[in-house]
C-alpha cells in the first residue's frame, strides 16, 4: 500500500487548507461573528484556547498600554534614527525592536520568573530583595528612568486597578507591590514598572483563569510569551514613529559632536 512520507513540519495553531481559514479550530467568520477581538485572536494563536473575556480584555489593555512611550525611549530613538537614514519601514521597525531586552521593555519574562520564585519559595519581600542584592542582580520589573513614587506611572495604576477589579486572584501582583514598598525605601524611582506590573499580573492570569494547568502556565512563561506581548504592543508605536519621520521628511541624523565625550588619546609611538 501507500507509505505516507513523514511531514517536514508540524504546526498546530492555524489551518488555511479548507474553504475557511481556522485559528485553533475557530472559523475566521466566527472570530468576527463572536467579536473576539485581538485579545481573542491572541488567545487562539498563542495559547490555542479561548480565554475568558476579562483575560482577552487584559491582553488588549496590555497592547494599548505598551504601544508607545514617546520618542525618547531606546526603541523609538533607534527606529527614528534608522528612518532618518532612509531605510525601509521593516528595517526601522527591527532596529527599534532590537533594543528591547533586560533593561528596556524586555524585563517581563525575568520579572515573572523572579517574583514567582520569591513568592513560591516563601521569601518575604525584604528577603527577596536581599536575595537579589546578594546575587548582585537587578530585580527585573523594578525601576524607571523618569517615573517614581512622586511621578507615578499611570499605566501601572491602570493595570493594578484592572487586575484588582477583574482577576479572581492577584497574589503575584500583591507580592510585587510589597516588594516595591521595600525597594522604594532606597530610591523613589525603584517602583514596580510597566514591565513588572504586566508580568506579575499575567502570572496571576495564567494561574487563576482556569484555562491552564500549573505545568502549562509555567511552560508559557518559559516560552517568553510575556516579552512577546511588549514586542507586539510596542511595534504599533515604532511603526508610528517611522511613518511620522518619513512624513516629516526628516534629514539624516548626525549627533552633535559637542555632546559626545571623546577622551584625548595618548599619542601612540610606533
Ligand atoms: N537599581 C529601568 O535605571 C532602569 C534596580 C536597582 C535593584 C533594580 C533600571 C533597571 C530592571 C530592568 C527593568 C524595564 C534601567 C523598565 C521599560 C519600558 C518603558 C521605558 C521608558 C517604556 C532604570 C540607580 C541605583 C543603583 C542600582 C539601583 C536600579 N534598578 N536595584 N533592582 N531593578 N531595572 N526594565 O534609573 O546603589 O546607586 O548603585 O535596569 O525592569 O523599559 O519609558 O523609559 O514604556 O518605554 O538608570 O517604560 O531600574 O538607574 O541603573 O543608574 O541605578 O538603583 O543598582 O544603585 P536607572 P541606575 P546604586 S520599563
Amino acid at each position: 500500500g501507500l507509505i505516507r512520507k513523514p511531514a517536514a513540519f508540524i504546526s498546530t495553531i492555524s489551518d488555511e487548507r479548507g474553504q475557511e481559514l481556522m485559528y485553533s479550530g475557530m472559523r475566521i467568520s466566527d472570530v468576527f461573528k463572536e467579536e473576539i477581538g485581538i485579545g481573542g485572536v491572541i488567545s487562539l494563536l498563542w495559547f490555542k484556547r479561548r480565554l475568558p473575556p476579562y483575560a482577552c480584555k487584559f491582553i488588549e489593555m496590555v497592547l494599548q498600554l505598551t504601544a508607545d512611550h514617546g520618542p525618547a525611549v531606546s526603541g523609538a530613538m533607534n527606529a527614528i534614527i534608522t528612518a532618518r537614514a532612509g531605510k525601509d519601514l521593516i528595517s526601522c521597525l527591527v532596529a527599534g525592536l532590537l533594543t528591547i531586552g533586560d533593561r528596556f521593555g524586555g524585563a517581563l519574562d525575568g520579572a515573572a520568573n523572579e517574583f514567582s520564585r520569591g513568592l513560591g519559595s516563601g521569601l518575604t519581600p525584604r528577603e527577596f530583595v536581599d536575595s537579589m542584592r546578594k546575587a548582585n542582580r537587578l530585580i527585573p520589573g523594578i525601576g524607571h528612568k523618569i517615573k517614581s513614587k512622586t511621578n507615578p506611572d499611570l499605566r501601572v495604576s491602570l493595570v493594578v486597578d484592572y487586575v484588582q477589579k477583574h482577576f479572581p486572584s492577584h497574589r503575584t501582583l500583591d507580592y510585587a507591590l510589597a516588594v516595591e514598598d521595600v525597594t522604594t525605601q532606597k530610591s523613589n524611582t525603584l517602583i514596580l514598572n510597566v514591565d513588572g506590573a504586566i508580568a506579575v499580573s499575567f502570572c496571576d492570569l495564567l494561574s487563576g483563569c482556569g484555562a491552564f494547568s500549573e505545568e502549562e502556565a509555567q511552560e508559557y512563561l518559559n516560552l517568553g510569551i510575556l516579552n512577546g506581548l511588549f514586542v507586539l504592543g510596542r511595534s504599533i508605536g515604532l511603526i508610528g514613529h517611522v511613518v511620522d519621520q518619513k512624513r516629516l521628511r526628516q534629514p539624516l541624523y548626525r549627533h552633535p559632536a559637542d555632546d559626545v565625550h571623546i577622551p584625548s588619546f595618548e599619542r601612540v609611538i610606533v
